[in-house]
């Protein structure tokens, strides 16, 4: 007897008791042994499916609309959705749905996590202790940057930059400095005490630069030589946004050279790929896109990604659209 359940591709492994929820509504299709496939795999795996659970990794695009008229919703288990052509999935009539809010505090503080590692050295020290070469104490041993108390930089001061702006002024007596494609209205400014300047003056004074940028063609490498050349000999910079944003060989180059002092790096221009470059210096702590990652923050993003699902193929309304679209004929 054929099914009257509506039919959804989970395309990466997810928590069990995610799937389980979802099975409970859905005739699910997973991919347990997180099988690599390929785009036309993905095309082919999700014929007849009405929905999808993607990660952030799995590109939808015109093509794959086209070709996959059954679907629906694309559910992204990420807030940040470059992997998604939107306009093409609005003109398709399919929903694309994001992960925000549960993420923000988590990825802040991995954000917060990877300033304090570059700028006190400390993945730097640990890879100097483990290699035996700690032989005696000395005045000068892996010293760094102060955070307390010093002038941090943020570029994309949506939800996740201004938990970081929160947790400096309020918690290491920062003055935040902000710039942003849109200023915040005064009351917001005022609640995470951060000041509005344009892109030069916030490279020219900031201690410590943070980026939360989404990768769109207007961020394509927003941090480069030119603008690596306006930071403090001192200062450290760190990506948490989107691979690309940064210019990678130019940051390495910069690192190299002692034009700014420290790196801390959670996304690169072609993850999971690394520049070699990148690799080869000391002075850059280096993570995998985890900045997110706490057990229940990846629970509350993949059961998000779930409700998406739910909300929309059974009752015609999701929580986090990110686009509006009349129902695909
Ligand atoms: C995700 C992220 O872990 O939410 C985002 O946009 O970058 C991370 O929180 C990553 O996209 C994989 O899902």
């Amino acid at each position: 007897m054929l099914s009257s359940k509506p039919s959804v591709l989970i395309a990466r492994p997810i928590f069990p008791e995610v799937v389980q929820r979802l099975s409970a509504h859905f005739d699910v299709s997973a991919n347990p042994g997180d099988e690599a496939w390929t785009h036309d795999q993905f095309i082919a795996r999700l014929q007849g499916k009405q929905g999808v659970f993607t990660t952030g990794g799995e590109r939808i695009d015109a093509r794959l609309l086209a070709a996959c008229p059954d679907l629906r919703i694309c559910a992204n288990m990420a807030v940040g959705y470059n992997n998604f052509d939107v306009p093409a999935m609005t003109a398709a009539g399919v929903l694309a749905t994001n992960a925000p809010d549960v993420l923000t505090e988590t990825t802040a503080d991995g954000g917060f996590a990877l300033l304090m590692a570059a700028a006190r050295r400390i993945t730097e020290g640990e890879h100097y202790l483990r290699a035996g070469r700690w032989q005696h104490w000395s005045y000068d041993m892996l010293v760094g940057q102060d955070v307390h108390g010093s002038t941090l930089g943020i570029f994309g001061m949506g939800r996740i930059g201004q938990a970081i702006a929160r947790r400096g002024a309020l918690g290491f007596g920062m003055k935040v400095l902000y710039h942003n494609r849109t200023r915040l209205p005064a009351d917001e400014e005022a609640a995470v005490r951060a000041e509005y300047v344009a892109k030069d003056e916030l490279l020219r004074r900031a201690d410590h630069v943070v980026l939360v940028l989404p990768m769109t063609p207007a961020t394509r490498h927003y941090v480069g030589a030119p603008e690596l050349a306006l930071m403090k000999p001192t200062a450290t910079l760190v990506n948490i946004g989107r691979g690309g944003v940064v210019d990678d060989a130019a940051l390495a180059q910069a690192l190299r050279e002692g034009r700014i002092a420290a790196a801390g790096l959670d996304v690169f221009e072609g993850e999971p790929a690394v520049h070699p470059d990148l690799l080869a210096c000391t002075n850059v702590a280096l993570t995998p896109h985890i900045a997110s990652a706490s057990i229940p923050t990846r629970l509350a993003m993949a059961n998000l990604a779930a409700d998406n699902l739910i909300g929309y193929l059974l009752h015609g309304k999701a929580l986090t659209p990110l686009n509006a679209v009349s129902r695909r004929a």
